[in-house]
């Protein structure tokens, strides 16, 4: 059970208020423009005083009383609660009459877009990392009940440049960054309780549930890793359509692998798609789950533990179905309460989850019990996915 957040620190950020743009050139140097975000410009700058390299986001004011200055410091609110190596970092705060300037650490690696751009896709094993650091990103925001609401490859950030040898992409380190959209409910809002309703994101990247208009939570986060998970493995966005009714259409029937480059990828990647764009929230992956798979870890020795609540329900019903369960005979002392299942649906607390999942079922490649074990990427050197027995490309374009 992942522990709930009581009250989450805030960090102590530096608020430094100047009297014009050029005592601001007196601390910082400014440098190239590295990109343009939601209402501001970020520029590379030196701290002429301590010399090292910094991202500084320039955002002109609004005027008082704006409803943009209620965005503005929430997004400075959540900057000052999160410190994760896999987020962004913000250092310092300055105020001109003009402008607002915040200064990030400096990732000079661009952006997942240009990185996706430059090579097409990605091979499992260049992906695995990015899609592992964006997951314990996810699980320490989600803990802290922080949706961000926009995920998408622009916001993931490289620390530094990734081209290795023979075009090869060289081990990153990625950073989630712009927290415009981003909100943190109170306690077990976003997690379970009361839903959040605005509907906001990109649409390429939007869950479901946020682009009907129903009720959401952290698991809108979730989807979009989802995407960009689909995104870097074969450079294309998992569901199109004309109208927003097509896309909903498309994403209820669940995700497909139309291209040729899928052939060469494995189920286990596949199945683990499949568990991030489910299109029904409940029955999503969580970030922790994801962390926790087979593919991240590379541990296939493991049974895979239930996803969702149908899945636990399922396995339940796989447990107690030999023998001393009589169907036909009221439920079971032990059998959890409200809960009942059809074929394909099965009910949990007056909710239904729709399609059946997959996705704790051991995987189909690569489960081998004789295989070695893997240590979590994060603590372990990177390995071949033909070393875990992993049907995996080893292409280059
Ligand atoms: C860069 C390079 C870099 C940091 C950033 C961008 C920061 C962007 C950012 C924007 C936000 C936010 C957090 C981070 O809330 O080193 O290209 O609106």
């Amino acid at each position: 059970m992942i522990p709930r957040r009581k009250t989450t620190p805030v960090r102590d950020v530096p608020h430094t208020r100047l009297h014009s743009d050029s005592e601001l050139t007196r601390l910082y140097m400014f440098e190239k423009k590295l990109g343009k975000g939601n209402y501001g410009v970020v520029y590379q700058a030196t701290h002429i005083d301590t010399q090292t390299e910094w991202a500084i986001k320039e955002i002109p004011k609004p005027e008082p009383g704006h409803p943009r200055w209620n965005l503005l410091d929430n997004e400075i609110e959540i900057l000052q609660k999160v410190d994760h190596p896999n987020i962004i970092h913000l250092r310092e705060v300055l105020h001109t009459a003009q402008n607002l300037y915040l200064a990030f650490e400096l990732c000079s690696g661009g952006d997942l877009r240009q990185l996706l751009k430059r090579k097409g896709f990605l091979t499992e094993d260049e992906a695995r990392p990015i899609i592992c650091s964006l997951a314990q990103a996810l699980v320490y925001l989600h803990r802290r009940d922080i949706s961000h609401r926009d995920l998408k490859l622009e916001n993931v950030l490289l620390k530094d440049g990734v081209d290795g040898v023979d075009g090869e992409v060289a081990p990153v380190v990625v950073k989630v960054a712009d927290f415009g959209l981003a909100v943190q409910s109170d306690v077990g809002v976003a997690g379970v309780g009361t839903l959040m309703t605005q509907v906001c994101g990109t649409h390429t990247y939007m869950a479901p549930e946020v682009m009907s208009g129903r009720g959401y939570s952290h698991s809108c986060d979730v989807w979009s890793a989802g995407v960009i998970m689909y995104l870097l493995l074969c450079g294309h966005a998992p569901f199109n359509g004309k109208s927003k009714a097509q896309r909903l259409e498309r994403m209820s029937e669940g995700v497909k692998f139309p291209q040729p480059v899928w052939a060469s990828i494995s189920d286990t990647a596949k199945t683990v798609l499949s568990c991030l764009l489910t299109s029904d929230p409940v029955c999503r992956m969580t970030a922790y789950q994801l962390l926790e798979n087979p593919w991240i870890t590379g541990d296939f020795s493991r049974p895979v533990r239930p996803l969702n609540v149908q899945e636990l329900m399922s396995q339940w019903h796989r447990e107690h179905a030999e023998g001393s369960v009589s169907t036909d005979s009221g439920p079971r002392a032990d059998a959890p309460p409200s809960a009942s299942s059809t074929q394909n649906k099965l009910e949990v607390n007056g909710h239904v989850c729709e399609a059946p999942q997959i996705c704790s079922k051991s995987p189909a490649d690569g489960a081998k019990p004789s295989q070695p074990k893997r240590k979590h990427p994060a603590a372990r050197k990177k390995r071949s996915a033909a070393s875990t027995g992993e049907k995996s490309r080893s292409r280059r374009k």
